[in-house]
């Protein structure tokens, strides 16, 4: 029952994992935290002792444990179900632990293991129930021995039924079953054939389950490909601009410069994120070429790679949204690509194709004009993360996501506006996206409450590819008042910014505006996100007492 319980918990844990994140499968969280926790010289004897099959060994290891210690659950549930669920609870929360410990693990990530182990948790609790429905009546309950013997007298003919009670007991409780059910005996194998089914039952969806997470996955172990790329990754022939040291103002509560990999929104239709494995993969790019290619990853990795700080954006923002995030990027120069295959001059779109089918559609002239637009391969120093695109996707600054970042991309189709729609653009959103200027207040947050008197009030503000030239802020209406700038490495990034303020006792209200490098400010018309993205002031309302 143990066992069983435990291969449920575990496929449904895999199962999950399959579904929420490539890299959260509880088994390969918890191999991780070992190789992690595991002194440097016994994992060096590991690698010499087992070289590459190190990894295949530890996770066997693990699952050879985890078995037995589901086993002694199962044990544990004999006594009472609650001790085998506690048991099972606790499996899930080292599993969710050690989840969260993973670099770049966000809270979806502890999904899996509770999940599977609530699960496991109710199949346990049912198994239990089917063998007690056996055990409990004809083995050691007291009042259902005495009414074994109350049936068996009836059936055997042997007197008069007062006369056959052999200790005193509610023989008014005793359940009036039908004769056929009398035969011990035969009451016993049919409740063991239930425990049996219960359990061949249990077994059948912990296979199910763990080979759907395989199928999902499409036997694709991205968790090592990323480990494999990530030791493949060549140095940048054009390395960024070092980040100057005024870049982040460390402010708590304002968005940090870089954005870490784990908090960095993510926004796609994938249901389930594309695994992909790098060493099969290859980007197609046809259409309105002289010389279509099909390049491979190791192709790609062979051309000059480039690094650069780009935030991207998402057009679905609601002025003062969280859908936009920074971080440094590698990859080859799409524009050079594109020439080496001999981009037609009619051409005006890039319509972009991810694995699973979403496309994108991208203007030739932005790609073409010298800004760093990217087929990525690295995201903040590591191989991209599964939900964020990897092998490959396309980063292009200045342009929303919809029509440019392209996620799991294995294909350009150079074609025309006038002859081709992507995906959100068949959706009623603008063919072209460039994205708006725009900032956003991050402290204090919306309804604080502040002490009177100088407040700080921080935030961002973005114009990818123009540049942020100044932000002002206002409280209550009053006169716009500059603020302060951080520094930025180049126009591609978004740009911190501080005010103080001084505020009466109260409520107030604190709006804010950029004007970008082109001399524009911020419309305070407010306009929803559909269909090009939104517009008006970002604002706050904070309380000074
Ligand atoms: N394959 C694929 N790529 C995609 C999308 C998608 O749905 N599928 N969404 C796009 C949108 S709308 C945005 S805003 C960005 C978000 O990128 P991120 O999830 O890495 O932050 O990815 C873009 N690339
Ligand atoms: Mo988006």
């Amino acid at each position: 029952m143990g066992f069983v319980a435990g291969a449920v918990a575990l496929g449904v844990a895999q199962l999950v994992a399959a579904v929420v994140n490539q890299g959260a499968s509880p088994v390969v969280a918890v191999s991780g935290a070992v190789v992690d926790a595991t002194p440097a010289g016994l994992k060096e004897w590991g690698i010499q002792t087992f070289g590459s099959n190190d990894k295949p060994l530890l996770v066997t290891g693990i699952v050879v444990v985890l078995a037995f210690v589901a086993g002694g659950f199962g044990l544990l549930a004999r006594s009472r179900v609650a001790y085998g669920a506690a048991g099972l609870a606790v499996f899930g929360l080292v599993g969710a632990v050690a989840a969260l410990t993973r670099p770049e693990s966000g809270v979806l990530d502890v999904l899996p293991s509770l999940l599977g182990a609530g699960a496991g948790a109710w199949t346990l609790s049912r198994l239990v129930r089917r063998s007690r429905h056996d055990a409990g009546e004809f083995h050691s309950g007291g009042a259902a021995r005495e009414n074994v013997a109350a049936w068996t007298t009836v059936a055997d003919g042997a007197g008069d039924r007062e006369d056959s009670r052999t200790s005193p007991g509610p023989r008014a409780d005793a359940p009036a079953r039908p004769p056929v059910m009398l035969a011990g005996a035969a009451l016993h194998e049919f409740d063991r054939r239930r425990l049996l089914t219960g359990a061949v039952v249990g077994l059948g969806v912990a296979g199910a389950t763990g080979l759907g997470a395989r199928v999902l996955s499409g036997g694709t172990n991205v968790v090592q490909a990323r480990q494999d790329v990530m030791k493949a990754l060549p140095r940048p022939a054009v390395p960024a601009r070092p980040i100057p040291a005024g870049a982040d103002l460390r402010i708590p509560g304002l968005a940090p410069f870089v954005t870490p990999n784990a908090d960095f929104y993510r926004v796609d239709t994938a249901f389930v994120v594309p695994a992909i494995d790098p060493a099969t993969w290859t980007l197609k790019i046809h259409g309105l070429v002289d010389r279509p290619v099909e390049l491979t990853f190791a192709d790609l990795l062979k051309r000059p790679l480039v690094e650069t700080d780009t935030t991207l954006t998402c057009v679905s923002n609601d002025v003062g949204g969280h859908y936009i995030g920074n971080a440094r990027w590698l990859g080859a120069r799409l524009a050079d690509v594109l020439r080496e295959a001999g981009l037609r001059r009619d051409a005006d779109m890039l319509l972009s194709v991810s694995r699973d089918g979403w496309t994108c559609g991208t203007p030739v002239d932005v790609v073409m004009d010298g800004r760093d637009a990217l087929l990525a391969v690295a995201m903040n120093g590591q191989a991209l993360p599964a939900a964020h695109g990897f092998p490959v996707r396309q980063v292009v600054p200045g342009l929303y996501g919809y029509v440019s970042a392209t996620k799991w991309v294995t294909e350009i189709r150079v074609t025309r506006f006038d002859q081709d729609v992507a995906y959100w653009t068949g959706e009623g959103w603008a063919p072209k996206g460039p994205i708006k200027t725009q900032s956003r207040i991050d402290v204090p947050g919306e309804g604080d409450n502040v002490s009177v008197g100088p407040t700080t009030v921080a935030g961002v503000a973005w114009a990818q590819h123009k540049g942020i030239d100044a932000v002002e802020v206002r409280v209550d209406g009053g006169a716009w008042r500059e603020a302060k700038l951080a520094a930025v490495p180049g126009p591609d990034t978004w740009r911190q910014w501080s005010a103080e303020v001084d505020l009466a006792q109260g409520r107030h209200k604190i709006e804010v505006r950029a004007t970008d490098a082109t001399g524009y400010t911020q419309t305070p018309v407010e306009e929803p996100p559909a269909p090009d993205g939104a517009t008006g002031y970002h604002s706050i309302t904070v309380r000074a007492g």
